[in-house]
């Protein structure tokens, strides 16, 4: 009987988180690019930026000033995509016109003072902070009644459309589930069901178990290249513990996953000596007072960079049209990632 070789066989692999499969064609990876090369981000950026609208005592849209704040600074985005005033409410045009009012808050958070610095330059008590502050953000929003659903995210990198390399993230928090977290739900609370257990306790007991794809671990926390991963270097951080959202994390926990966070993005700048551009983000339990036991807390890292600083993976033609598709197999870029030094480049000696 014919088995499958992951290195040489065109195959399909499932993402048990959405229930969605992606195609993998590692035979692809050797073929020549002459499309689009990407700018690089500027090399060495100031401390302070006099032109920055994060940067401590600039002014931002509207007129409104920044404190002069010494560690983490969250405020109401100026350009809210969603505003907490919004009624929820249905409306229906012979049930093929459909759409419904979406309240909601959007922040900016705010990392560092230092417009220079990036996660993975920042020193791990000053990481610390931050996670306390994803922490508190989650906390006070998840309080309110219009809210249901908490987004934490960070887009790194001109590349993924981040307006400005100030060190910050946003929250979008509302009323409905995303699509995102409605597939991760259902798959969740479907694999519950069915065996008894949580999807992703088993999982990250597997991945530790097998190694291959294992890209770094602490005593809390490991990330690995999913099996089922789409971007070139994607990763998933898993809590070990079965934890919905991080409010639950302990001292030990979050001091761990500030670290685990650290060394992740280390690794990644080290891949091609460049600030790595991703979106990450957090995917937690909804926050509409359902226990939900089935959800399991994770962070997404999804990086558009494929084989240099300068030439990225598209979503395009048959990935928009059918579906996902990816040449260099998860296991191979593990093996990348684990290769690299958990020292940041810019930061040797020599
Ligand atoms: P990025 O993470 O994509 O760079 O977004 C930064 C956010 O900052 C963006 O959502 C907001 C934008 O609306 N912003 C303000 O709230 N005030 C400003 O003065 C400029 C930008
Ligand atoms: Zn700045």
């Amino acid at each position: 009987m014919a088995t499958l070789d992951f290195a040489e066989h065109p195959h399909r692999r499932l993402n048990l988180l959405t229930g969605e499969w992606v195609l993998v064609s590692p035979h692809r990876t050797r073929r020549p690019w002459q499309g689009q090369i990407e700018r690089l981000p500027p090399e060495r950026l100031n401390p302070y930026e006099p032109d920055c609208y994060l940067c401590p005592g600039n002014a931002r849209a509207g007129g409104r000033r920044n404190p002069h704040y010494t560690d983490t600074f969250v405020f109401d985005n100026d350009f809210a995509a969603l505003l907490p005033e919004t009624p929820p409410v249905a409306w229906n045009d012979s049930s093929l016109l459909m759409a419904t009012g979406e309240p909601g808050v959007c922040r900016v958070i705010c990392f560092s003072p230092r417009h220079d610095l990036t996660l993975a330059r920042m020193d791990l008590q000053a990481i610390r902070k931050v996670v306390d502050t994803w922490i508190e953000q989650f906390v006070e929003l998840a309080s309110r009644p219009y809210i249901n659903y908490v987004q934490i995210f960070e887009n790194r990198g001109e590349m993924m459309g981040c307006s400005n390399p100030h060190p910050h993230c946003q929250v979008w928090a509302n009323y409905s589930l995303p699509n995102e977290i409605q597939k991760e739900s259902r798959c969740q609370l479907d694999y519950r069901d069915r065996m008894r257990s949580c999807l992703l306790c088993d999982y990250w007991q597997l991945e530790a178990a097998r190694g291959e794809r294992l890209v770094v671990e602490n005593e809390h926390f490991l990330a690995v290249v999913p099996f089922w991963a789409i971007w070139p270097f994607e990763t998933l951080l898993i809590s070990r513990r079965h934890l919905g959202s991080i409010e639950q994390f302990s001292e030990a926990e979050r001091d761990a996953f500030a670290e685990i966070l650290k060394r992740l993005v280390t690794r990644y700048d080290n891949l091609f000596e460049v600030s790595f551009p991703y979106s990450m983000g957090f995917h937690q339990r909804p926050c509409d007072g359902g226990p939900y036991p089935e959800w399991h807390f994770h962070v997404h890292f999804y990086p558009p960079l494929l084989r240099s600083a300068t030439i990225r993976k598209f979503m395009v033609g048959y990935e928009m049209l059918a579906m996902p598709q990816r040449d260099l197999t998860p296991e191979a870029a593990a093996a990348r990632l684990r290769e690299m030094s958990e020292q940041h480049y810019t930061e040797r000696g020599g």
